[in-house]
C-alpha cells in the first residue's frame, strides 16, 4: 500500500487529497492516513494541508529497498539487494550470505551500521542517515592471489563516483581510502574466504561519509564528507548508483585476465599519495618517498639511501609525514 500511496504522490504535480487517492486504489482515507504515516516515519517529507491534501516535497534523501531499486542501471552488482534500517555489520550480513546461498551481485545497504568495522578489527563510525554503510558479495572464479586488486578497483570506482556526482576533488590514498584534501570520505573493508586455488566468496565492504554535517571528536582532525566538503546536500541512492555502475564495469572488466596494469593509469591519477614524503609502518617504520604504483597496484617507495622497496597492502600502512 504504502508503495501505490508513494507512487501516486511521485506523479502528482501539486496536492492529492486522500480522498482522491483512497477512491483510485479502492480503499479508505483511514487506510491511505496510515500508509502516509508510515511513509513520513520512513523519512519521506510529506506536507499535509486542509483541504488541497498531500504534497512530496522532493527534498528528502531517501533510501531504502524500493528507491535503490528504482534508481540502478547495474546489470549484476545490486540486481539483488537488500535494504536494512540498522544493522550491526553489512559486511557481517553479507559474508552470512557468502556462507550460504546469496549470489555474485547481492548488494546489503544499511541506514546504520551498529557495529560497523574497519580493517584490523578498528571501529568505522556508521550514523544514521547521514552515510552510503553497503557491501558486495563477489564470487570470482580468480587465483585468491588475485583478489586484492579488487579492493583497488573498489576504491578507484567511489572516488571516480564521486567526483562525477559531486565536482569534487577526491583522491584516492594508498591503498583505498578515498579522501579529500588528506580527510578521509571512505573506507573499504574486502574480507574474503578460500582454499588454495579457489575463492569461496569476497565481500567488499564501502562506508563512504555523504551528509554527515559532524564526526565524534577522534575522528575529526582525520574524516569528512562529501556535503562538508561542498556545502551541498549530496543524495546517497545517486550516488550509490554510480558507484556501483562503475565497480560493476571494473569488476567485470578486471576479473576476465586479472591484469591490473589495464587500471593501473588510471588509479595513478587518481592517487593523491605519488610523490608524498611518507612514514612505512610495518615489522620496521622508515621515512620514504613514494615513487609510484606498480602494475600490480603495489607501491614503490624510495628510502633515504636512494634504495627503492615494493610495499604489499597487507603488509603495511603509510602516514604522510
Ligand atoms: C576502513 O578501515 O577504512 C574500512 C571501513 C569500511 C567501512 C564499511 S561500511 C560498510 C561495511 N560494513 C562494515 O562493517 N565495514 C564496511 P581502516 O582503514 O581500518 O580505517 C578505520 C579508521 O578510520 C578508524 O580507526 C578511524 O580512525 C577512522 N574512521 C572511523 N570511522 C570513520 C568515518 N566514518 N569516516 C572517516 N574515518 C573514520
Amino acid at each position: 500500500m504504502q508503495e501505490l500511496v508513494l507512487n501516486i504522490l511521485k506523479s502528482t504535480d501539486g496536492y492529492v487529497s486522500g480522498a482522491e487517492i483512497g477512491e483510485r486504489l479502492g480503499v479508505s482515507r483511514t487506510a491511505i492516513w496510515k500508509a502516509i504515516s508510515k511513509l513520513k516515519a520512513e523519512g519521506y517529507n510529506i506536507e499535509a494541508v486542509n483541504n488541497k491534501g498531500y504534497h512530496l516535497i522532493d527534498d528528502s534523501d531517501i533510501i531504502n529497498s524500493q528507491e535503490i531499486k528504482n534508481i540502478l542501471e547495474t546489470k549484476l552488482i545490486g540486481k539483488n539487494v537488500v535494504f536494512y534500517p540498522e544493522v550491526s555489520s553489512t559486511n557481517d550480513v553479507v559474508k552470512e550470505l557468502g556462507e550460504n546461498d546469496g549470489i555474485e551481485g547481492n548488494v546489503v545497504v544499511a541506514e546504520k551500521q551498529t557495529n560497523g568495522r574497519g580493517r584490523r578489527g578498528r571501529k568505522w563510525e556508521s550514523e544514521k542517515g547521514s552515510g552510503l554503510w553497503f557491501s558486495i558479495l563477489l564470487r570470482p572464479d580468480i587465483d585468491p592471489r588475485n583478489a586484492p586488486m579488487i579492493t583497488l578497483i573498489a576504491g578507484i570506482s567511489v572516488c571516480v563516483a564521486s567526483r562525477r556526482v559531486t565536482g569534487l576533488p577526491v583522491t584516492i590514498k594508498w591503498p583505498n581510502d578515498v579522501i579529500i584534501d588528506n580527510k578521509k570520505i571512505c573506507g573499504i573493508l574486502t574480507e574474503m574466504s578460500s582454499e588454495i586455488g579457489n575463492i569461496n566468496y569476497v565481500v567488499v565492504g564501502i562506508g563512504v561519509n555523504v551528509n554527515s554535517e559532524s564526526f565524534p571528536d577522534d575522528i575529526s582532525d582525520i574524516a569528512t564528507s562529501l556535503k562538508i566538503e561542498s556545502n551541498k546536500n549530496i543524495k546517497r541512492k545517486v550516488l550509490l548508483n554510480e558507484i556501483l555502475k562503475e565497480f560493476e564495469n571494473n569488476y567485470l572488466d578486471y576479473i576476465k585476465d586479472c591484469d591490473f596494469s589495464k587500471f593501473r593509469d588510471k588509479y595513478r591519477k587518481l592517487c593523491s599519495t605519488i610523490n608524498q614524503e611518507v612514514n612505512v609502518i610495518g615489522r620496521e617504520t622508515y621515512p620514504a618517498t613514494v615513487i609510484d604504483i606498480n602494475e600490480n597496484g603495489e607501491l614503490i617507495v624510495e628510502k633515504s639511501d636512494g634504495s627503492r622497496e615494493v610495499v604489499f597492502s597487507g603488509e603495511v600502512s603509510i602516514r604522510k609525514r
